[in-house]
C-alpha cells in the first residue's frame, strides 16, 4: 500500500444495531476499492472481515477488525465493530481510535435500540458522523419511513444528501441531491451511470435538496443571509458549508445503499473522501502526564511526539499476540523503541503493518492519524498509550463498561483447575470487559462478562485453544455475616487433660457490631497477664479463623469488633493451639449470642427501556427485591435506577431480553451489603446446610 499523509487518511468506525449490515458494507466498499477481487458474504463465510472461526459459525461480528483501502488519494481505515452489545468492549475500542462513524441503519427495522445506543456513544466520544440506510434492497425496505424515525430520535439536522430510485428489488441507484444527478447501478455495482433524475423524483429531490442547502447555509451567518435573500449559493460554498457542519456534529447527513448488492459504495467513498473529517481535523487530544497524572493536551499532528493508543488486542493462533493502534502524533518505524506508559515499560517493536481482516499488510511507517498493528509486545494490552520515552503522555482510559452477567465456571475433568484458570486470565489482557475472580466465600471461579454470547465465547475459545472443558453454573451468592448487638464476656475455655502433658486456654471475649466496611478490629485489654502477652496473637487468629465460617449458615463473618477482656493460663498446660481453640469457641458462642444476621450484597443497577416497557419493567423489578430509586428519561428511552440484591439478578440479561424484545439493556455495579429480610434467610440457610449435610 502507498503511504499516506495525515490528511489523506479517513478513520471511520461502521456502527449500529446487531446485523444492520456493517460488515457487508465493509466487504462491498474493499471490493469497489479494488482491495480485494471478490464480493464475500456473510452467510458463505467468507467476508474480510469476519474471519474469525466463532464469527463464521454464528454470522455475527466479535471482534473489531480494520480494513484499509485506498480511494481516489485517501487511505480508508474502515473499523468493522460487533452490533451485539456482548462485544462493546471492542465498539468502544473502535470508536476512540477512529474520527468519525458511519451509522448503519436497515431499511426495513429502522431505528432499533441499538441504533440509539450506537448514537449515544459516537455522542459520548464527540464523533462526527454520516447515516447509511441499508438493505434497500429487501422486502419492506422504506427509506421515508427509516428517515422519519432516524429525525423523529436524533432531530431535524439527520438530513438526506441521497434519495433511493427504485424500491425493493427494483432498488437500483440513487438522486445525489448535491450535484443534481441520477446514479444507476448495476452488475456488480461497481458501474455507475450518471444520469438526469428520473421525471418522477424531480419534484421529491427539488424539496430535499433545499432543505440540505437550509442546513448548509446555517452554519455560517454570512450564506444563510444569502439563503434567505433568495439568491443562489455556489457549489463550492455549499460543500464547504455542508463540510464544515458534519465536522462540527450539527448535519448528520443521511446515504442510500445495499452492501449485499454492492449499490451505492462508490458514491460512499466519494462522500466519505470529501466530506469526512481526516486525522488532523480532530485537532487535540486530551490526555495526562503520566509521571504527575496532570491533565495535559497532545495535537494531532506528524510534528509532535510520537503517541499512540492501543484499542485492540487479539491472540492470533499463529502470530501470537497482535496489538491494534492509533497513532495520534509523530510517527513510528519498524525496529524501533517504544514506552508503554500505562505498564512504565519500554517495548521493542518489530514489524510494523496494517491488517486488512486477518491479513497482514507491512507498513515502513505508521504516521500520525494512521491505525496499524504489532506483534509480540511483552506488556501491552487494550487501553495502553504508546509514546515517545523523552515525551512522555497517556491518553485518558477508554471506559469499558462493568459487566452485566456471571457464571462459575468448574472444568468437566477433575484436575484441570489450574489449566482453566491461567487460559481465562490470559483473556483478561485481551479482552477488558470479561472478568475473572476467585471468589474464596463461595470457593467458585467467576467469569464475568457483556451477556450469556460473550462467555459462551471465551469459553468455546477455551476449548479451542487450551483444549479444556467446563461446565458453567449460576454463581453462588457471596454472602457474608454480622451481629447485630454487643455481648460482654462470653467465655472460651479449652481444657484437656490426657496423659502426658494438657492443654489449657481460657479467655473471655467482648463481641460488638461495627459499622459495615470496618471487617474486624480486635483489641487486648487485659491487665496483669491473665493471659500472657505471647499468647494474644493466637486469640487474635482464633478468632479470625472463627470468622471465616459464621454460626448462621458458614459464611464469612464481617463488621465484628472483639475485645479481649479476661482469661486464665496454666504454666504447664497452656499453649498457642489452646489458646487459639478457646478463642474460636468464644468467638462462636458470642456470635450466637449477639443477634447474628446474614448479608448479602445489593447491586446498583440501572435498566434503560422503550417507555412501553416501563411498566412491566417496574413490576419485574418490585418482584426481584429492587428498590426502585428513580427514572430518567433519555431521549425516547426510559432509565430506570434502582437497587437490586445480586441474588435476583443472575439472569437478569436474558430475562430482560425476553421481556423487551431485545429492546432494553442494563448496566450493574456492586453497591453494598445488606441483611437478608427473614423469609429468605430461612432459605438460605437451609440450602446452605443441605449442601453442608451433602459434604
Ligand atoms: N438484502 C440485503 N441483505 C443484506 C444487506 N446487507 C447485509 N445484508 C444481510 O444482513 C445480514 C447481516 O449482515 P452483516 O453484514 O453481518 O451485518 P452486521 O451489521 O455486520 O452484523 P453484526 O456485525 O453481527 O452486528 C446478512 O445476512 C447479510 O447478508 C443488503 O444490503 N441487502
Ligand atoms: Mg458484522
Amino acid at each position: 500500500m502507498k503511504k499516506y499523509s495525515s490528511e489523506a487518511i479517513r478513520n471511520i468506525a461502521l456502527v449500529s444495531h446487531g446485523g444492520a449490515g456493517k460488515t457487508s458494507l465493509a466487504e462491498a466498499l474493499l471490493y469497489t476499492s479494488g482491495a480485494i477481487t471478490r464480493l464475500g458474504t456473510v452467510e458463505s463465510g467468507t467476508t474480510t472481515t469476519d474471519y474469525d472461526p466463532d464469527e463464521i459459525k454464528r454470522q455475527v461480528t466479535i471482534n473489531v477488525a480494520l480494513a484499509p483501502l485506498e480511494w481516489e488519494g485517501v487511505k480508508v481505515n474502515l473499523l468493522d465493530t460487533p452490533g451485539y452489545f456482548d462485544f462493546v468492549g471492542d465498539l468502544l475500542g473502535a470508536l476512540r481510535a477512529a474520527d468519525s462513524a458511519a451509522v448503519v441503519v436497515c431499511a426495513v427495522s429502522g431505528v432499533e435500540v441499538g441504533t440509539e445506543k450506537v448514537w449515544q456513544y459516537i455522542e459520548d466520544f464527540n464523533l462526527p458522523r454520516l447515516v447509511v440506510v441499508n438493505k434497500l434492497d429487501r422486502e419492506n425496505a422504506d427509506f421515508e419511513g427509516a428517515l422519519a424515525q432516524l429525525q423523529e430520535h436524533f432531530g431535524p439536522r439527520v438530513v438526506p444528501v441521497q434519495l433511493p430510485i427504485g424500491k425493493e428489488e427494483q432498488f437500483k441507484g440513487l438522486v445525489d441531491l448535491i450535484d443534481e444527478k441520477a446514479l444507476l447501478f448495476s452488475g456488480d455495482g461497481k458501474k455507475v451511470e450518471v444520469q438526469e433524475i428520473p421525471e418522477d423524483l424531480r419534484d421529491k429531490a427539488a424539496a430535499m435538496r433545499e432543505k440540505l442547502i437550509e442546513a448548509a447555509a446555517e452554519m455560517e451567518d454570512e450564506l444563510l443571509l444569502k439563503y434567505l435573500e433568495g439568491e443562489t449559493l455556489e457549489r463550492e460554498e455549499i460543500l464547504q458549508a455542508l463540510r464544515r457542519g458534519i465536522l462540527e456534529r450539527k448535519i448528520f447527513p443521511v446515504l442510500c445503499g445495499a452492501a449485499a448488492k454492492n449499490y451505492g459504495s462508490g458514491p460512499l467513498l466519494d462522500f466519505i473522501k470529501n466530506y469526512m473529517p481526516s486525522p488532523l481535523d480532530r485537532g487535540e487530544i486530551e490526555g495526562i502526564l503520566p509521571e504527575s497524572g496532570e491533565k495535559t493536551v497532545r495535537k494531532t499532528s506528524p510534528e509532535e511526539p510520537f503517541a499512540a493508543l492501543v484499542f485492540k488486542t487479539l491472540a492470533d493462533p499463529y502470530v501470537g499476540r497482535i496489538n491494534y493502534f492509533r497513532v495520534f502524533s509523530g510517527s513510528l518505524r519498524p525496529d524501533s523503541q517504544v514506552y508503554n506508559a500505562n505498564k512504565e515499560k519500554s517495548e521493542r517493536i518489530g514489524q510494523l503493518f496494517s491488517m486488512r481482516g486477518k491479513n497482514q499488510l507491512p507498513m515502513e511507517e505508521v504516521v500520525a492519524g494512521d491505525i496499524a498493528a504489532v506483534a509480540k509486545l511483552q506488556h501491552t494490552a487494550t487501553g495502553d498509550t504508546l509514546c515517545d520515552r523523552g515525551s512522555l503522555f497517556q491518553f485518558l482510559p477508554i471506559g469499558f463498561p462493568e459487566p452485566v452477567i456471571s457464571f462459575a465456571v468448574e472444568p468437566k475433568a477433575k484436575g484441570d483447575e489450574e489449566k482453566v484458570s491461567s487460559g481465562l486470565s490470559r483473556f483478561l489482557d485481551e479482552d477488558p470487559t470479561f472478568h475473572l475472580e476467585r471468589r474464596p466465600e463461595t470457593r467458585q471461579m467467576v467469569i464475568s462478562g457483556q451477556g450469556e454470547l460473550h462467555l459462551e465465547i471465551i469459553v468455546s475459545r477455551l476449548a479451542q485453544k487450551f483444549g479444556v472443558e467446563v461446565n458453567l453454573s449460576t454463581p453462588k451468592v457471596p454472602y457474608k455475616e454480622t451481629i447485630r448487638s454487643t455481648v460482654t464476656r462470653v467465655e472460651g475455655k479449652h481444657k484437656k487433660q490426657t496423659g502426658g502433658r494438657g492443654q489449657y486456654g481460657h479467655v473471655f471475649l467482648d463481641l460488638e457490631p461495627l459499622p459495615p466496611g470496618e471487617g474486624f478490629q480486635f483489641e487486648d485489654k487485659i491487665f496483669g497477664g491473665v493471659v500472657p502477652k505471647q499468647y494474644v496473637p493466637a486469640v487474635e487468629k482464633g478468632i479470625r479463623e472463627a470468622m471465616e465460617e459464621g454460626v448462621v449458615a458458614g459464611y464469612p463473618v464481617v463488621d465484628v469488633g472483639v475485645k479481649l477482656v479476661d482469661g486464665s493460663y496454666h504454666t504447664v498446660d497452656s499453649s498457642e493451639m489452646a489458646f487459639k481453640i478457646a478463642a474460636a469457641m468464644a468467638f462462636r458462642k458470642g456470635m450466637e449470642q449477639a443477634k447474628p444476621v446474614l448479608l448479602e450484597p445489593i447491586m446498583n443497577v440501572e435498566v434503560t427501556v422503550p417507555e412501553a416497557f416501563m411498566g412491566d419493567i417496574m413490576g419485574d423489578l418490585n418482584s426481584r427485591r429492587g428498590r426502585i430509586q428513580g427514572v430518567d428519561s433519555a431521549g425516547a428511552l426510559q432509565k430506570i435506577r434502582a437497587q437490586v440484591p445480586m441474588a435476583e439478578m443472575f439472569k437478569y440479561s436474558i430475562d430482560l431480553r425476553s421481556m423487551t424484545q431485545g429492546r432494553g439493556f442494563f448496566t450493574m455495579s456492586f453497591s453494598h451489603y445488606e441483611e437478608v429480610p427473614p423469609q429468605v434467610a430461612e432459605q438460605v440457610i437451609a440450602a446452605a446446610r443441605a449442601e453442608k449435610e451433602k459434604e
